[in-house]
């Protein structure tokens, strides 16, 4: 009977849980402009709203910075506490064309237990004792892409991330009334599953509320662009293949995140 209440109490925790996470996503707040060899300052966000910062992610599991010559260059990260963002700073070589600037997030894995959500492996969590129901690992992967410009090709380049969201459309290009053309693999094979997008103002009273809608089909998509400023793409693949007594399946979230001129 205690045992049947339990199991009821658990199934109970596991359906009032969200199942919608925190969002990635990377936004110049200052409205900076960026200058080659000199910092320009960006913050990662944590969010269910695009793109009204909420949570200052645990930096040990963050990396961001800018992409050149196809490799990563790790900036310093600092968690604000006040603004609920982590500022770093990127410092491009060149501006002769658009630059690429990434954040990931690795997930680790994250349980549902009967003593509630605690993050570690599966196994290590049995190992205290614990009830573990579900085990799930949410990678996330942001990408933006700053001074556009018409000639560039920059802004196409993949980066082979696992689920990653690549423009068609040159942001350059990009103009309210027009579409946004994305191409969106999933460990390097065309996506199928929904898109998102929104544009920073659109809706910041409720959660997980986009301004438009799609679904990708043998990895193409098409973006309505309906009003200028930072616009959000996103891409969410659940329910991959996890690692025995680690954690049970890959989450796989990513955004791709650009300008739209409103003098176009
Ligand atoms: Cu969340």
């Amino acid at each position: 009977m205690f045992k049947r209440i339990i199991t009821a109490m658990l199934l109970t925790a596991m359906f009032v849980l969200p199942v919608s996470a925190h969002e990635l996503t990377i936004k110049n707040v200052s409205g900076q402009a960026p200058e080659a060899g000199k910092p320009f300052n960006l913050t990662v966000q944590s969010a269910h709203k695009f793109i009204v910062p909420e949570e200052v992610e645990i930096l040990p599991r963050v990396k961001a910075g800018i992409i050149e010559n196809g490799k990563l260059t790790a900036s310093e990260l600092k968690g604000n506490d006040d603004k609920l963002w982590i500022d770093f700073s990127v410092t491009p070589s060149d501006l002769s064309g658009s630059f690429i600037v990434t954040a990931i997030k690795d997930g680790e894995s994250w349980c549902v237990t009967n003593e509630g959500g605690k993050s570690g492996a599966r196994k290590d969590l049995e190992a205290q004792g614990l009830k573990v129901l579900s085990a799930n690992k949410y990678d996330k992967y942001a990408k933006a892409i700053f001074n556009a410009s018409h000639e560039d090709k920059n802004f196409s380049q993949v980066l082979g991330q696992p689920l990653e969201i690549i423009p068609v459309t040159n942001p350059a290009d990009a103009k309210v009334g027009g579409y946004f053309d994305v191409k969106i693999l999933l460990n390097g094979q065309p996506y199928t599953g929904p898109v998102w997008a929104s544009y920073d103002g659109f809706v910041t009273e409720y959660e997980n509320t986009y301004a438009y809608y799609t679904e990708a089909e043998n990895g193409e998509a098409h973006v309505k662009i309906t009003a200028p400023g930072w616009w959000g793409i996103r891409a969410a693949q659940s329910g991959l293949p996890g690692v025995e007594g680690d954690y049970d399946n890959l989450n796989l979230r990513a955004f791709l995140l650009f300008a739209v001129s409103s003098d176009r």
